[in-house]
């Protein structure tokens, strides 16, 4: 167990101002591996101070510098990829092979990705008799989640470095010990001091205290829908910008003529890999009635086949919230085609991957975000039936389509009301933006769109 100390702002790692402290527990074991301070009003202050002084400096240096300082970063993270591997695993969970792919490799590449666009961005641009500038926001308050813990931070932190903003984060109080892991990468790159700050504490009061101060230009949060609305609401209250990436409850829809073996295989992986902590999870595989029965029974197959090797849930809250999913949708008369409410292990906070089929589109199970290893199959009649199913949530954030050919899945995508879709199993994409429709948040993330969130606009006229 490792007692950690301090926050980083201003450039140095200084006393919390509080004695409070949060226990990091490793959800395989259930054990105390780590305790940080649980930043307070004053912590979240002193770090906002620290941005805005640093905020002159980082938004005149010329954006090819702030490149040179976002590429020694990314190849800090590389070099400590495996340190960040091992970090993400001891406290979210996740097993070793994605945390080094995914955990640390995504983020490496977004790093990567923000280094090339600060130096090739038009941040000055002519139309007309006129130019247009694009200057940075000010200072950011980020806001993370624990499901990607370093993806959420970098997300936030690498497009509002290009853009010459500088930033507070907090982390989610589950995940702090990656994040710690970042600032010093943060310092190791020789990103100058104030321009990044770490504070980490609870949502309520850490959170919420860099949500209302009033040195904070925008706010960039991700997490549940029912703090995004209080955060929305914070920021439209201030006048503050923001950002919000909330939940989804994303379809992969199958087409008659698809590859059904394949559309059903990796559907299944996209929904239990990072044991269903994904908010851009195809939660809902929708499939033609003539093809359904071979469809669970795939689905059931390909979910047994992951039994040991997916991780625990982060917490024991993340458990129980879904294990009550998995009850509801049995409640409401889905059938169970693998796993169940039962846990496979009896330490740790695991919950067996789990495939309902004769899921109705009203019931809980296809309404709400579960965020766990339990994929939900529907069963559609023709074209327009599969596409009510589809836009028939509050979200839209991803989803997948499978045709025989890429011109018939487009064409259903076109009508999709979510922020971004997969064909036949495209690949991921750094430079794609990524963000929600609907109530799955505003604003995006990730490329050029991205960056531009921590932009705004002025004009002169000639
Ligand atoms: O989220 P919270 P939780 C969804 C998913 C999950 C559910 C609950 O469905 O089951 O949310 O997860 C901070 N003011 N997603 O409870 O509470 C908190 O400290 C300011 C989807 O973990 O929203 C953390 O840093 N901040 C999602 C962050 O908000 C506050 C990823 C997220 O925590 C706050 C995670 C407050 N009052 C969960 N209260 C996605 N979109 O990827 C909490 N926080």
């Amino acid at each position: 167990m490792k007692a950690h100390d301090g926050m980083y702002i201003d450039g140095a790692w200084r006393p919390a101002a509080g004695p409070g402290v949060i226990e990091v527990v490793n959800p395989a074991d259930e054990q105390v591996i780590a305790t940080v301070p649980a930043g307070t009003v004053e912590d979240v202050d002193a770090a906002v101070r620290a941005a805005r002084a640093a905020l002159p400096g980082w938004a005149a240096t010329p954006p090819a510098e702030r490149a040179a300082r976002l590429a020694a970063l990314r190849d800090v993270l590389v070099a400590r990829q495996d340190e960040i591997a091992e970090t993400v695993t001891a406290e979210l969970g996740s097993p070793p092979k994605l945390s080094q792919t995914v955990h640390a490799g995504v983020p490496i590449a977004v790093t990567g990705s923000y280094a090339e666009l600060a130096a090739t961005y038009a941040f000055e641009e002519r139309t007309g008799n006129s130019t247009v500038l694009h200057e940075p926001v000010g200072v950011v308050g980020a806001i993370t989640p624990w499901n990607y813990p370093l993806h959420q931070i970098v997300a936030k932190t690498a497009p509002a470095l290009a853009a010459g903003c500088t930033v507070v984060v907090k982390p989610a109080e589950d995940t702090p010990l990656v994040a710690r892991l970042f600032a010093e990468a943060v310092h190791e790159a020789g990103i100058p001091a104030g321009v990044f700050n770490l504070v980490t504490g609870l949502g309520p009061v850490a959170g919420r205290a860099l949500a209302e101060h009033p040195g904070v230009d925008l706010v960039s949060f991700t997490g549940s829908t029912a703090v995004g609305r209080r955060i929305g609401a914070i920021a439209s209250g201030m006048v503050k910008k923001v950002a919000l990436e909330l939940g989804g409850k994303s379809a992969n829809v199958i087409l008659a003529g698809a590859d059904l073996a394949r559309a059903v295989n990796v559907g299944v992986a996209n929904v239990m890999s990072n044991s269903g902590q994904t908010c851009s999870a195809w939660t809902r595989m929708l499939v033609h009635h003539d093809q359904y029965d071979e469809a669970v029974e795939l689905a059931a197959a390909a979910a047994a086949k992951y039994g040991d090797r997916i991780g625990p849930l982060v917490s024991a809250t993340q458990r129980d919230r879904v294990r009550g999913y998995i009850a509801k949708g049995v409640a409401e008369g889905a059938r169970l085609a693998a796993g169940g409410p039962d846990s496979p292990h009896e330490r740790g906070y695991y919950v067996s991957p789990t495939v309902f089929a004769d899921v109705t589109p009203e019931m809980t199970i296809a309404q709400e975000e579960i965020f766990g290893p339990v994929l939900s199959v529907l069963r559609y009649t023709d074209e327009e039936d599969a596409l009510r199913i589809a836009n028939g949530t509050v979200y839209g954030l991803a989803g997948a389509v499978w045709a025989a050919d890429e011109t018939e899945a487009v064409a259903f995508a076109r009508r999709m009301e979510t922020g971004q879709v997969d064909i036949n199993g495209g690949r991921f994409n750094p430079l794609a933006p990524f963000g929600g429709y609907k109530q799955s948040g505003v604003g995006r993330e990730l490329g050029a769109h991205g960056l531009a969130e921590y932009l705004q606009t002025k004009s002169f006229q000639f």
